[in-house]
């Protein structure tokens, strides 16, 4: 852990060799067993972090419920100014930070620090946000009445998220909960305990210099029981969650059986549908950087490629070339453009997905393989894997965490392109390349994709904040991030006024006593 600076940024981030994982603020306990944390980069244990036990997890409730009572009544554009001086923090700590993400969850540094920039744009949407959290008013059809509506602070927002995106996910939900006068109890993925740690450690200090009361921000760490605390919790209005479809029916169902309210963002199977049309060259980068950037680990990734027959030849070769140039290896190193996969759990379903492919009928064009020797003694590296396959294997229906990229062809027009697309469970990302009005305008219709996200001319992956980000079908259709995905962080109130001495009622119904 000596190279690439790691130890450094560990200490400027206020992470110890063991770390107790639950706290409230800047307060930290815990006696639950450790979760270890490996550097999927090298094999490597980074640091030891303790798992939140119900006991920890009650006097977390308590003291998250407190501040809420707080929290909820200073003025949002008050709790804007906490944001801006949390995304101030971020940019003094964004090298440090984007190496942590780097190093445990094994994406290049590069994208590290892009997931922080991420952070800190959401927390400048949110201060713009603190002053227009509006609702509409509205005429009352009785005379001498008003009408208007507010949105009114939640309470506690229980957030999980997952490994892929270890920070920026917490960040897309807090900062909106933050200003929208919520309190969050975080469990990030316990694959990835050390990145919460440091991002709260960020977050306490601005609570702290504030002197707020600091169970606005709490932490919680464990495997999926400790994240069933809050499930089950009837504290906890709305649980955010992140992570796998499977992962996804059970927190909803739970939430769901408590009448709470889920935002759910889970799994992606996104593709770019490649016509006639196309620019290449665009096609090319756009595809490669979706398939194996994150080594194939965002929600977003690249799946499936839908090419059309006439150039399949062509787009099929430009790309087999680009994988050429691929380097894998160190993410920390900046000549490298795939890093590991989070871990050899991973790997072995990255490999048992070639195989079924390979089973089903796939042409393999470009061989995967886990990476030996020097540099890859973590046993996390895989080389990104193309191959030729059918949308309706099974292999090809599902997620696989992982960077193999399919290729699958279309004859005929776009609208059997868009078949193809929506013809998943998952709804999240899908994109269009082409330089034809008609093909673009189809796929954004009605009748187009039916994803949550649906780009032309770009790839499926890298949304920016200020959008909705979420998706339809088995991806959950929860939206966080931009556009209005604020409101679920509220509770909603209809308010009629009546400023006449007279009582009349609704509808004209007459009502004499
Ligand atoms: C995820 O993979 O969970 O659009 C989120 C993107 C990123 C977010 C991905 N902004 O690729």
């Amino acid at each position: 852990a000596a190279s690439f600076g790691i130890n450094k940024a560990l200490e400027q981030l206020g992470v110890k060799e063991t770390n107790l994982g639950t706290s409230i603020g800047s307060e930290f306990f815990g006696t639950g067993e450790t979760i270890a944390s490996y550097s999927p980069v090298d094999g490597v244990l980074i640091a030891k972090v303790t798992s939140t036990t119900p006991e920890d997890y009650e006097k977390v409730m308590t003291t998250a419920t407190k501040a809420f009572m707080e929290w909820r009544t200073v003025p949002a554009p008050q709790r804007g100014e906490i944001v801006r001086q949390f995304g101030e923090k971020l940019r003094e700590l964004k090298e440090p930070l984007g190496k942590l993400v780097s190093y445990e969850m094994g994406k290049s540094y590069q994208e590290g620090l892009g997931e922080v920039q991420e952070m800190i744009d959401i927390c400048d949407f949110a201060v713009g946000l603190s002053r227009q959290l509006h609702g509409l008013t509205m005429h009352s059809e009785r005379p001498g009445h008003r009408m208007y509506e507010q949105y009114h602070p939640l309470g506690v927002v229980g957030i999980i998220s997952a490994f892929n995106f270890p920070v920026a996910v917490w960040a897309w939900n807090t900062a909106l909960a933050w200003v929208c006068g919520d309190v969050c109890v975080w469990k990030p993925s316990e694959k990835t305990p050390l990145c919460g740690i440091a991002c709260q450690n960020i977050i306490a200090e601005v609570l702290k210099n504030n002197k707020l009361p600091e169970g606005i921000s709490c932490l919680i760490n464990g495997d999926y029981k400790v994240g069933e605390l809050m499930t089950n919790d009837k504290r906890i209005p709305l649980v955010s969650a992140t992570g796998s479809i499977r992962m996804g029916k059970i927190v909803a169902q739970k939430v769901a059986a408590r009448l709470g309210k889920s935002l759910l963002e889970l799994g992606g199977n996104n593709a770019i549908i490649v016509t006639p049309d196309a620019d290449i060259k665009m096609t090319v980068i756009g595809a490669v950087f979706g398939a194996v950037g994150t080594a194939g680990q965002r929600c977003t990734s690249t799946r499936r490629l839908i090419i059309h027959e006439s150039i399949y030849d062509q787009v099929k070769n430009a790309i087999v070339d680009a994988y050429k140039q691929l380097k894998i290896g160190n993410p920390l190193d900046q000549n490298n453009h795939v890093g590991p996969l989070i871990d050899t759990d991973a790997v072995e379903m990255y490999e048992k997905a070639l195989q079924k492919a390979q089973k089903e009928g796939g042409n393999i064009l470009v061989a995967g393989g886990v990476l030996k020797g020097e540099g890859y003694e973590s046993g996390c590296y895989v080389k990104p894997a193309i191959v030729e396959a059918e949308n309706s294997f099974e292999i090809v229906q599902e997620e696989t965490f992982a960077p193999i990229l399919y290729l699958l062809k279309y004859t005929g027009g776009v609208e059997n392109a868009i078949a193809q697309q929506n013809g998943v469970v998952q709804g999240l990302s899908s994109a269009i390349m082409t330089n034809n009005l008609r093909e673009a305008e189809r796929f954004l219709s009605a009748a187009g994709s039916d994803c949550g996200i649906a780009n032309v001319n770009i790839g499926t992956s890298g949304a920016e904040i200020g959008g909705a980000f979420g998706g339809e079908k088995e991806t959950g259709g929860g939206r966080e991030s931009g556009s209005d995905a604020w409101k679920i962080y509220m509770r909603r109130q209809t308010n009629t006024i009546n400023y006449t001495t007279e009582l009349p009622l609704a509808q004209g119904i007459k009502f004499d006593l």
